[in-house]
This record gives C-alpha cells, structure tokens and sequence, in this order.
C-alpha cells in the first residue's frame, strides 16, 4: 500500500530528529529552516488527503514572509484559495508532531476518523519564496504527494497570493481566471489599463512610483507585472535581490519602525511602496520636502478603497451593504474617520487574516485590511451578479451603467483570496489616478494618532487572555481595571494587551494625542504586565 512506503520515506529521509513541538498558527508552520525537513514531507501527505476529502486541487506555499532569511515556513490553501480550516490545523500540528513511529498510526486514525477514500486523485500546487532553503523544502513536499500517488504541479518561485490565485482558478473552472503566472498578470493587468483610460496623470496624481521588493519575490514579479503596464504606471524597482531578505526593507521594517527601507533612494514627494518577503502585505510612504517621513498603512489603503468601492455603489444606485473590518491595530483616527465621516459600517476581530476575511464575506461588499498592510475587498457571489447585470442593463442611465462598469473592472483588479501587495497597490493607484489626488492629498484626508507598539516578556504568556476583539482583558484578574486606570490619566488615550500568536511575548499597542504620551501610556501598560 502506498501510505506504508510513504511513511517508510519519511523515517528514512525525512526523520524527525528532534522532539521539539511545532504548532500550525496563524501563519502555518513558521520557524527556522533547518528544523522544517520533515514537517514539509509530512504536510505534503496532509495536502494529499485533505485533497481526497475536498475533491479539489489544494496549495503548498512555502514561505516566512517577513521573517528574516534563516527561517521558513509552510501554509496549506483550501480549494477556494482560503487558508486551511480551522478544524485541520490540529490535525496538521497532530502529523507535524508524532514520532517517527507513531507517523503511520496517527495517519490511520485520521483516515478513519475523517472517512476519507485513498482510492480518490489528488492533486497539490506547491509554490515557494526565494529563500535559499526554499528549493530543498519544495521537494520534501513534492516527494510525499508523490510518494502518496498524488499529482503535483510546482510552480517554483511565486508570491503567496499568486499561489492563492492558481488555486482558486484550477477549482473553479477557469471562471476566475487562468491558473498560471500569464493567466494572472494578464488579469490584473487588463483591469489596470482599463480603468486608467488614456490619461495616465490626472490632477496632482503623477504616474511614478517607487517600488521597495524587500529583496524577495515580489521584486521579480513585480517586474513581470510593470512589463505589462509600463505604459500606464511608472515603476522603479528597488532592493529586488541584491540585499538580504527584509533586511532593513520591506512591509514589516517601515511600517514597525517607522522609517524608510534601505536600498530606495530618497526622492520628495513621490510615491513609494514596500511589499513584505511573499508580497501578500504592502504600505505606502513618503518623504515630503522637510524630509519628513509619512507612512499610509494597511489602515490607510483600506479606508481609500472602502471610500471609493462606496462612491462607486452610491453612483450606480445598487443595494449592497459594504463594510470595513479591522483590528484593534488599527488606528483610532481611522476608524473615527469610517464611522463618522465616510459612515461606513465597521467592525472589529482579532488579529490574524482568517478572522478579518470571514468577517468581511458577511457583507456584500467587504473591505479587511490589518494595519500592518494584509488586506484585501470581497465581493459575495451575488453582488458580483447584481454589479455585471446593472453594467449592461441598457435601460439604465449612461451614469449609472458606466459606474456599475468601473466597480466590475475594479472588483477584477481585486485578489479576493488573500491581501495581495501587487493587487493592492494597483487597485490603490486606481483610486489616487481617479481622484487627481497625490499622496499628500490622501494623508489630509484624516491625521493617525501617534502610536506606540511594545513586547513584553513574561513566564508564560497564555495567562494573559482577551475578550471583545482583543480590546479587554479577562485575565489575570484586575489587569483591565489597572489598565483602565492607566489610560484614564491620557487624552483619548487608547491601549490593550495580548499574547502573539508568533512569538513567546506579550504585545502592548497604545495610542494618544503626542508621541511622548503614546510611548509613556505603552510603557506604563507594559509595566503593568510584569
Ligand atoms: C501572522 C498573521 C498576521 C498577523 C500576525 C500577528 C496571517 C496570514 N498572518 O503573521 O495576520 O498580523 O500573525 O502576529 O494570518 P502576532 O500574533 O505575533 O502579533
Ligand atoms: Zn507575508
């Protein structure tokens, strides 16, 4: 049978040399590379049966996103191009975990427990990042699909979310478009030039920018995406390799230090952008004259695309509920700026993608975006439906079908599956070229709190546990109230607790009206927690 020579392989090739415990988290499996070897086999034989029990192609992507180059990680894609569910992420860290011997008793129990059919195909995407261990891993899960009797198509160095893409093509019949890189950069790109018309400036916007790729994949991509588009967008690619992984660059290092990467040349006023490591995050920023640094996070972008994507409903008289779902991340001026001045609804999760995107599928419209630049738009099924039969309904007013033809195009620029960098800046880009607005413009439309983020280590994290979207603490008992007292002392002065879901600490987030009252308030928070 072939389940026994698999699990033969894995103690022989892929032993598990350690007893060290590895959890499948938020971002899948993520530590150092050199302790991944038979976690990737293993997850290769989970992608094979989770694909006999969904009848459909499942994805592979090995990545540490941000993480620095040392280490790395896997994610398992469910057939629509979402992440796992939730249920077999314990069935996941439960493969990941049993000895060498237990492997083949642990999969039998599985296989019996959940009803799946071997005699069922499978078939797995696997894509990876640029990572010097990438390559070996890749092929530690394409081994055990193999081995497995599964077919496999590697698609080699790709983004996360083109990953995402391929999946969500292969299983829905080409209906969302082809499941290869052309199919992909065809589809964004069409939109793109579409929507930008002829004109390429318009008003204050200039079609120039800088591109920061973190020295990682969505550098090569990016280029792959600008050679379709050169005409319409200027892109200047920077740190697209030459550098270490994220080193000093990238979504990540900006937007948490609050600086500009290394490697892009300063040029005022002109727009920029640093993508993370797989190019699923990104943030805008600028240096204007005085060479001061402003950053346009993922709570910036999401308030520009909600404010537009609601213009553009309004224009075309549609019934759909659009809504905009964050974190407690997110800033409190944004989501002052939502409810009260775009009057968009808005709603709060915890922090991790999967949380955000479900919230979003409520509405027919939803708009997710963490602050640290992860987001994306989802559009129901039936919204999509109600927008293509408004864009060619002929009795309609010329106005009305022509805006209910811009959202159609624009929801095509829109990587539903997962925040997509190369998506997001495109469909960021649309909204500034439509409105004639530069950066500065969009930085007016409201000012961020000043703001402080803090670790703080303590014996055991999980004592700390959060309610209301992480916002409320529930223990140790008399934190909160402590916490509340804390915050009393400072003008709209906001702060929470809570574990990381990544790393051994507890993470301090607090906001208020100056630099120098944030960074006390976060300081006196985290003090409280000791
Ligand atoms: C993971 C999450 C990200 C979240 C971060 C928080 C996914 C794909 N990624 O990277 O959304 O912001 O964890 O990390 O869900 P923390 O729990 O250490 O603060
Ligand atoms: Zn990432």
């Amino acid at each position: 049978e072939k389940l026994i020579s698999a699990v033969a392989i894995a103690a022989k090739t892929h032993p598990r040399k350690e007893n060290k415990s590895i959890q499948y988290g938020t971002a899948g499996f993520r530590t150092k590379a050199s302790d991944l070897d038979h976690v990737l086999y293993r997850m290769g034989l989970l992608a094979v049966l989770r694909s006999k029990v969904k009848e459909a192609t499942i994805g592979v992507m090995i990545t540490a996103s941000h993480n620095p180059e040392e280490d790395n990680g896997v994610k398992l894609i469910d057939p629509l191009g979402e992440m796992l569910e939730q249920s077999w992420e314990a069935h996941a860290s439960q493969i990941a975990n049993s000895s060498d011997e237990n492997l083949k008793g642990t999969l039998d129990e599985l296989i019996k427990t959940l009803n799946i059919d071997m005699a069922k195909d499978a078939y797995v995407f696997v894509g990876r990042d640029t990572r010097s261990s990438s390559p070996a891993l890749a092929d530690a899960v394409i081994e055990a699909v193999t081995a497995l009797g599964g077919l496999v198509q590697d698609f080699g160095i790709v983004t996360t979310p083109m990953l995402h893409y391929f999946v969500v093509c292969k299983n829905t019949n080409g209906e969302y478009g082809k499941p290869t890189p052309e199919g992909y950069f065809f589809k964004l790109s069409t939109a793109f030039k579409k929507l930008r018309g002829k004109n390429t400036s318009n008003g204050k916007y200039i079609p120039d920018i800088s591109f920061d790729g973190a020295n990682g994949v969505g550098a090569s991509k990016m280029k792959e995406l600008q050679a379709c588009i050169s005409e319409y967008l200027n892109v200047k690619i920077f740190n697209s390799g030459e550098g270490r992984l994220n080193h000093q660059c990238g979504a990540d290092f900006v937007k948490v230090q609050q600086k500009a990467p290394k490697g892009v040349p300063t040029r005022e006023n002109v727009r920029s952008v640093s993508v993370d490591g797989d190019a699923d995050r990104i943030v805008y920023y600028y240096i204007d004259k005085e060479q001061v640094f402003h950053l346009l996070d993922g709570d910036r972008i999401a308030t520009l695309l909600a404010s537009y994507f609601m213009e553009l409903v309004k224009a075309s008289c549609l019934k759909l509920n659009l809504g905009l779902v964050q974190t407690a991340y997110a800033n409190g001026s944004s989501t002052n700026y939502i409810a009260k001045t775009l009057k968009i609804p808005v709603a709060c999760v915890p922090t991790g993608v999967k949380h955000l995107h479900h919230k979003a599928q409520e509405f027919d419209i939803g708009v997710y975006f963490e602050a640290n630049g992860h987001g994306t738009v989802c559009v129901a099924k039936s919204a999509s439906e109600m927008i293509a039969q408004a864009a060619s309904d002929e009795k309609l007013e010329v106005n009305q079908r022509e805006s209910a033809q811009r959202l159609q195009t624009l929801v095509d620029l829109v990587n539903q599956t997962v925040g997509d960098a190369l998506s997001d800046m495109l469909l960021v880009e649309t909204v500034l070229h439509a409105r004639g607005w530069d950066i500065a413009d969009w930085l007016a439309t409201y000012s961020d709190l000043p703001n402080r983020q803090m670790k703080v280590t303590i014996q055991d994290r999980r004592v700390i546990q959060t309610t209301d979207a992480e916002r409320q603490c529930i223990s140790p008992p008399g934190l909160q109230e402590t916490i509340n007292e804390i915050v009393k002392m400072y003008e709209q002065g906001r702060a929470f607790v809570r574990p990381s879901g990544t790393e051994d600490v507890v993470r301090v987030y607090a906001e208020a009206t100056t630099q120098s009252n944030a960074d006390r308030l976060a300081a006196e928070v985290a003090r409280a927690v000791h």
